[in-house]
């Protein structure tokens, strides 16, 4: 994708309904896929304001134009569901600004799809959980997205990213990167990519149930990480779930496990000094009763018990994605050092063989907070 020039992104903001005068942009956020800034305006009265402004990334989204339209719709029913229920749509969901033309998009003169949201202010997102109420909050935020997007038309939205989170499609893409080995990085990784491969039979826990009917196909986000919920300052509740690129058809477990591999840990996502990073059995616990507290009742009772599964399931293939990255040179992920994925992969393994180590008390945990 080309470079972004201040140029260019005067010439892209130009193109959006915005109030005031545009001041400039600053990269914003710590999102590993699209290009994310703030781009401020000054108004007449002599106040400022910004906007949220991100290209998405083309490469991993291979047509943004059905993202758009998947975030469009998603949007615009979250904010009648959240009219309805007497909350504030401006601050609870994200809300697209239109072009000048009444579009939800602009593409660039080199094919680059731009997009502008409300910046919802008095909010903060975590890289880590500080505080064991956030990461609660956070579950009881996601669950009310999982509630609310319930009766969502599943059949209008676009698959943004075929077998997003099919972890047999995403064991077989590794051992592609593995075959393929571009970097020759392979070599040095035997005993990371020995980790996964001997956890193969697992990537089939899920899908076969799902095959079997026994997994019921959910509206899910798909990328529930801490820092895609927007914290409220003021009253340190999960008030909007952003990034909505990837809501698709998928199993809540997905969602509920990918929150965990990202929070309930004692360490960042790409710590160096593995003996720092440990899955937080505590904190795995805070996420399942605010999630069950909210969306408790809507999950069947084989969902609930596989939990701890999402949770694993989630991690590996998180890690064989990172590592996958690394060996086909760092292609997918936005990386700000050298072995960065590398880095990250391990984090993820670590804190498998960790779930693995605790098994059991994942699933009392689990059943301490079933009804
Ligand atoms: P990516 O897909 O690259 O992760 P995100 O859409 O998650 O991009 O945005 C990156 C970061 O920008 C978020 O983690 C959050 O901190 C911030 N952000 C995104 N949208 C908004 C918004 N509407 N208001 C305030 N902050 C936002
Ligand atoms: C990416 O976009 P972001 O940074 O929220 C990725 C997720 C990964 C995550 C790992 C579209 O999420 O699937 O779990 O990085 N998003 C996409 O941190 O691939
Ligand atoms: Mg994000």
């Amino acid at each position: 994708m080309k470079p972004i020039t201040e140029e260019l992104l005067r010439r892209v903001v130009d193109c959006f309904e915005y109030e005031g005068e545009f001041a400039g942009a600053l990269p914003y956020g710590s999102g590993h896929i699209n290009d994310t800034f703030a781009a401020y305006f000054q108004l007449e009265d002599g106040t400022s304001r910004r906007y949220i402004l991100q290209r998405v990334n083309s490469h991993v989204f291979k047509d943004p134009k059905a993202v758009m339209e998947n975030v469009a719709g998603v949007t615009h029913y979250l904010s009648k569901a959240i009219a309805k229920a007497g909350g504030d749509p401006m601050r609870e969901t994200l809300n697209l600004i239109a072009t000048k033309g009444g579009e939800f998009y602009h593409v660039d003169e080199d094919g680059g799809f731009w997009r502008m949201y409300v910046f919802i202010e008095d909010t903060t997102t975590f890289q880590m959980v500080q505080n064991a109420d956030d990461f609660y909050n956070s579950a009881r935020a996601f669950g009310k997205f999982q509630l609310l997007l319930a009766e969502y038309p599943a059949a209008t939205l676009h698959e943004t990213i075929p077998l997003f989170h099919n972890t047999v499609d995403r064991i077989r893409q590794f051992k592609e990167a593995l075959a393929a080995n571009t970097t020759g990085r392979a070599d040095d990784v035997r005993e990371e990519i020995e980790f996964v491969l001997s956890r193969e039979a697992d990537t089939h826990a899920l899908l076969d149930q799902l095959a079997e009917g026994k997994l019921p196909l959910r509206v899910t986000h798909n990328d529930t990480k801490l820092n895609n919920v927007l914290i409220d300052n003021a009253t340190g509740k999960g008030i909007c779930i952003i990034d909505l690129d990837t809501v698709m058809p998928g199993l809540s477990l997905y969602d509920f496990g990918d929150s965990i591999r990202f929070g309930a840990t004692t360490a960042a996502e790409d710590e160096r000094d593995l003996s720092k990073v440990n899955f937080d059995i505590s904190l795995f616990e805070v996420y399942t009763k605010g999630y069950l507290e909210v969306a408790g009742s809507v999950l069947t009772p084989n969902e609930i018990a596989n939990l701890p599964m999402g949770a694993k399931l989630m991690t590996l293939e998180c890690g064989m994605r990172f590592l996958a990255d690394h060996i086909a040179g760092d292609t997918y992920f936005k990386i700000h050092r050298e072995g960065h994925n590398l880095d990250r992969a391990r984090t993820q393994f670590k804190l498998v063989a960790d779930m693995e180590q605790q098994w059991e008390a994942m699933h009392a945990v689990v059943k301490k907070y079933t009804k």
